[in-house]
């Protein structure tokens, strides 16, 4: 089965109206949208999506950032969709981030920067775990699936 990830978009993206535009993205890049939620997060779930920032300065800060406001929570699948949607996602701060990512095109903020992307296979499993039942993920083939991936390569 081809990799899956976990995109979050953050409490920023929701109030800039910014979560058709991101999912535009990824959407139009080919990647098959596989589960979507648009929900309140408890600053319970918040902890332990970044348990491994827990010792971080920033740490409090971020929970609250994330439990504030709803998010769009989105499992997206393709060859290669983990390293594919970090590189549009861009650099974790808005003003390092390159013109032409996310993070670069539309924020320069430090934290809030409108979109969490999981970043191994190992990671993006414990986080579609948090969010979705296994139900909830939807398994089909895309319609043009052989023109966006090729016979030639
Ligand atoms: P990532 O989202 O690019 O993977 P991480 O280092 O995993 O970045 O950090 C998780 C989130 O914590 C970031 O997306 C950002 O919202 C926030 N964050 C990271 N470092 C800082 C900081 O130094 N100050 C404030 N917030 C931070
Ligand atoms: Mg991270």
């Amino acid at each position: 089965m081809a990799e899956r990830t976990l995109i979050i978009i953050k409490p920023d993206g929701i109030h800039r109206h910014l979560a058709g535009e991101i999912i535009r993205r990824f959407e139009k890049k080919g990647f098959k949208l596989a589960a979507a939620k648009f929900m309140q997060v408890s600053e319970e779930l918040a902890r332990q999506l970044y348990a491994v920032h827990q010792s971080k300065p920033f740490f409090e800060g971020l929970v609250k950032y994330l439990s504030s406001a709803p998010v769009l929570v989105t499992v997206w699948q393709a060859q290669g969709v983990i390293d594919m949607t970090r590189r549009m996602m861009g650099a974790t701060f808005g003003y390092d981030a390159e013109p032409g990512t996310i993070r670069g095109d539309f924020g320069c903020s430090k934290g809030y920067n409108l979109v969490h992307g999981s970043d191994s296979p190992e990671s993006a499993e414990q986080e579609i775990k948090l969010f979705f039942r296994p139900d909830e993920i939807i398994d089909y083939e895309l319609a043009d699936v052989d023109w966006l991936y090729g016979k030639n390569d």
